[in-house]
């Protein structure tokens, strides 16, 4: 029988590699049809190292042949492993997609109790008619102290020690504090808008004390003005009933006392009474500070610009963060300012 030329045997190999090829459907296996056949090692490479055996007619004529044949086998393994790919991605697309409109629950916190209290009784004021003001942090000690009838060297600046910011100069307009209240609020409202005025200012002030489960050095306040012509001390304590009944239920205990403070006379504080369970689970109550309240001083309506024979007002400020124990029953305000998740989520 007579042996078949390298060109024939290259033909027959030809067909079952493209056969095979054909049957590769996954990425492994098209690459070890590579490996096997057009790689370095490969059987191609073997068929064409029996090129040198063979008589030059002979070589050209299967060497051409071995050419075009590795031309085709390439260009149908290309085309084999792009149907491949997009294959494998489709497969994936169908099992890896993901709905990105789908609502994914989150945990979004919590509203602080401080806000949910400040947003309350922004509203009952506002449904009286008064404007909600904004004050600076940092303030001069003028508007802190001075204008509100607390010259330097006042007694009354001890009962609110201050962190000072800058205390350079003589001018009490160019010395600034942390303010220690937001009486400023009251200042720079007359100063600038003048009567009539029916304002509350929420925000957070500063004292140079020792701490305790009523007493922070950062806390919140409120303060509330209102100057017009013929102010008396009977709306103050229409406007304190009202918030009160607002924002209290009625079994709210309060009390009302005569109170000092330079920038209002006649002054009175107000109480509350605050129950909170301690931590042994033992319910208490005891009466709380709550508000420092009065006719504003004629000194302060002066330092403002205005007459005080011809408008009269009354303020108030209370603590917004001791409100806020008393509403929830909160037994140390410290807990008011951490960061514990336990603690604020109570409240959302
Ligand atoms: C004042 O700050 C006055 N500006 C209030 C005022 C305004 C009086 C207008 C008259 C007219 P006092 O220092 O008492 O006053 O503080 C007012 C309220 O803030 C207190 O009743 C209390 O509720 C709260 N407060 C005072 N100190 C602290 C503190 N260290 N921590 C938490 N709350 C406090």
């Amino acid at each position: 029988m007579q042996m078949k030329t390298l060109r024939e045997r290259a033909q027959v190999y030809a067909e079952s590699a493209l056969s095979e090829l054909r049957e590769c459907s996954s990425t492994t296996q098209i690459e070890a049809f590579y490996a096997s056949h057009l790689g370095k090692k490969g059987q191609l490479k073997a068929l064409r190292n029996e090129l040198k055996t063979l008589t030059p007619d002979e070589k050209r004529d299967a060497g051409g042949a071995l050419s075009a044949m590795q031309k085709e086998l390439e260009s149908a393994f290309a085309a084999q492993q792009k149907e491949i790919k997009k294959a494998t991605l489709d497969a994936q697309l169908a099992t890896e997609w993901l709905d990105v409109t789908q609502q994914v629950p989150r945990n979004t916190g919590s509203i602080h109790p401080l806000n949910i209290v400040q947003k309350q009784v922004e509203d009952v004021f506002m449904q009286m008619g008064y404007t909600i003001a904004d004050g600076p942090e940092i303030e001069t000690e003028w508007h802190n102290f001075d204008a509100l009838n607390v010259p330097q060297h006042h007694p009354a600046r001890d009962m609110q020690d201050t962190f000072w910011v800058g205390r350079d100069s003589q001018n009490p307009l160019e010395n600034y504090v942390l303010r220690t209240q937001t009486s400023n609020a009251q200042i720079r409202m007359l100063k600038e808008h003048g009567a009539p005025m029916r304002m509350i200012c929420p925000g957070r002030v500063f004292r140079n004390e020792a701490t305790d489960a009523t007493h922070d050095s950062v806390f919140y306040q409120v303060e509330g003005l209102v100057v017009d012509r013929g102010i008396s001390l009977s709306h103050l304590k229409g406007t304190v009933e009202v918030m009160l009944r607002e924002l209290f239920n009625d079994d709210t205990k309060v009390r009302f006392r005569p109170g000092f403070f330079p920038f209002v006379e006649p002054g009175l504080e107000v109480d509350m009474w605050w129950e909170y369970t301690d931590k042994k689970g033992q319910k208490q109550g005891k009466w709380l500070e709550f508000m420092g309240a009065g006719m504003v001083h004629s000194h302060v309506l002066e330092s403002c610009g205005l007459d005080p024979n011809e408008v009269s007002g009354f303020a108030f400020g209370f603590g917004l963060t001791r409100l806020v124990m008393m509403r929830y029953g909160i037994e140390d305000i410290r807990h008011l300012f951490g960061t514990k998740p336990r603690f604020l989520q109570q409240f959302a």
